[in-house]
């Protein structure tokens, strides 16, 4: 697919690619099989610009819009899903930060967000999944402060010693429940903030994702984000443009995943012939990219309605429903392209496929996408 780029834009997507191509798919394995994406990964991200990629120059990052972000977040994912998962939920949360902060809260944690300190996004709690509302965790006001207790989980981006700060949303008004949630900015090392339990993943295995427990952590008012009462629609809309980032994960991911079918089957031969050459093997192919190609239209679509500031609730939750259903089917075939091999660790599918699995499940499960675009279906729009 041809995508209209300058040629600023063009030059960022092919350093991504090159980027993935020789610092990232190489050590991809390792990362995996220690836990961890190395600091000196994300340094290099930030001093590339990826991790600055959606700031303003003004604020030290290289001022790309939405679909660059998207394509960069691809590239990144054609090689290995967890960087591009780090990639794409850092972006999320200083999108979040360039939109609703303060002068002073831009100057610091946008600056921040460009050298290469990763951020983070906490809605989630063990009884809010899917019903985000129903979050329990509660900031007080008190003098100066919020006063911070709840738990929050499965939140990207935080481990033991990953994350330096993250976005909390929180009840300030626990009587008006949504219309009582706001955003507030709380940096590691806060007391009373600590991270729990590390999740033991099926797949995504070198992004941190944990637990974070609040216990009396005592924040300043200057660390609101947007209005007090307004963290519900705040959190909603930034989630709009992290499904267009977990969409191009699915993308990229499933582009990777593509290739590698494409080369096993033109060397692996079975009586007498490539595989490739066997119709079974050709219509399995052609529907892997099929619905990659459909996959990223809908995610680029997306990308640029919300660059021109238009309504993108509807097409962002059919991006990352459709690309993450994509990502999950194309890795499977891409398996059952490599056989038996396939199961191994020797191949990288196998990592590949449980990379996939967590994408239709995550930043809203495909069935909360369903509910986005049928509510906006039914009311017209
Ligand atoms: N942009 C801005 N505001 C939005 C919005 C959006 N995309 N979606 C909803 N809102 C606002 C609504 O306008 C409404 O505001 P008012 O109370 O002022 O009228 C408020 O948010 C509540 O909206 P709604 O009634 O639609 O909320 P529901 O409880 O029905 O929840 C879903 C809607 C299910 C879509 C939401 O809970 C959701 O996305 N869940 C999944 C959460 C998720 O993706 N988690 C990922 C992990 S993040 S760590």
């Amino acid at each position: 697919m041809s995508v209209i780029l300058t040629e600023d834009e063009k030059m960022i997507v092919e350093l991504a690619a090159d980027f993935a191509k020789q610092a990232i798919a190489p050590t991809a394995d390792e990362m995996e099989a220690a836990g961890k994406i190395p600091k000196a990964v994300i340094a290099q991200m930030a001093e590339l610009g990826f991790m600055g990629i959606n700031i303003p120059e003004a604020y030290g990052g290289i001022g790309m819009g939405e679909e660059v972000k998207a394509l960069v977040i691809e590239e990144i994912a054609k090689a290995d899903a967890s960087v591009a998962e780090l990639l794409s939920v850092h972006t999320l949360s200083s999108d979040i930060i360039n939109r609703h902060g303060t002068e002073e809260q831009k100057e610091k944690y946008l600056a921040r967000a460009c050298s290469g300190q990763v951020g983070a996004f906490a809605l989630t709690e063990p009884g809010a999944g899917s019903d985000a509302a129903a979050a329990k965790t509660k900031a007080v006001p008190d003098g100066d402060d919020y006063v911070i207790n709840g738990t929050k989980c499965f939140i990207s981006n935080m481990g033991k010693d990953e994350g330096d700060y993250v976005i909390l949303i929180a009840l300030t008004d626990p009587e008006k429940k949504t219309r009582g949630m706001s955003a507030i900015i709380v940096d590691r090392g806060t007391p009373g903030f600590s991270v729990g339990k590390a999740e033991d993943k099926m797949g995504l295995r070198a992004a941190p994702v944990s637990e974070l427990i609040f216990e009396d952590c005592r924040v300043p008012k200057t660390q609101l984000l947007g209005e007090a009462g307004k963290g519900f629609g705040l959190a909603m809309a930034g989630l709009d443009g992290g499904r267009i980032g977990m969409a191009a994960q699915a993308v990229g991911l499933a582009e990777g995943a593509l290739t590698a079918a494409v080369q096993y089957a033109g060397e692996r031969v079975q009586f007498g012939k490539p595989i490739s050459a066997n119709q079974g093997i050709q219509w399995y192919l052609a529907d892997m990219a099929t619905r990659t190609e459909a996959a990223k239209l809908l995610t680029l679509n997306a990308a640029k309605l919300r660059e021109a500031g238009l309504p993108v609730s509807k097409e962002a939750a059919m991006a990352k429903y459709y690309a993450s259903e994509a990502a999950v089917y194309v890795a499977d075939k891409a398996l059952q392209i490599h056989g038996g091999y396939g199961y191994m660790k020797d191949y990288a599918i196998e990592r590949v496929y449980r990379d996939a699995r967590i994408i239709p499940l995550y930043e809203g499960t495909s069935e909360v996408q369903k509910m986005v675009i049928s509510r906006a279906v039914i009311a017209g729009r």
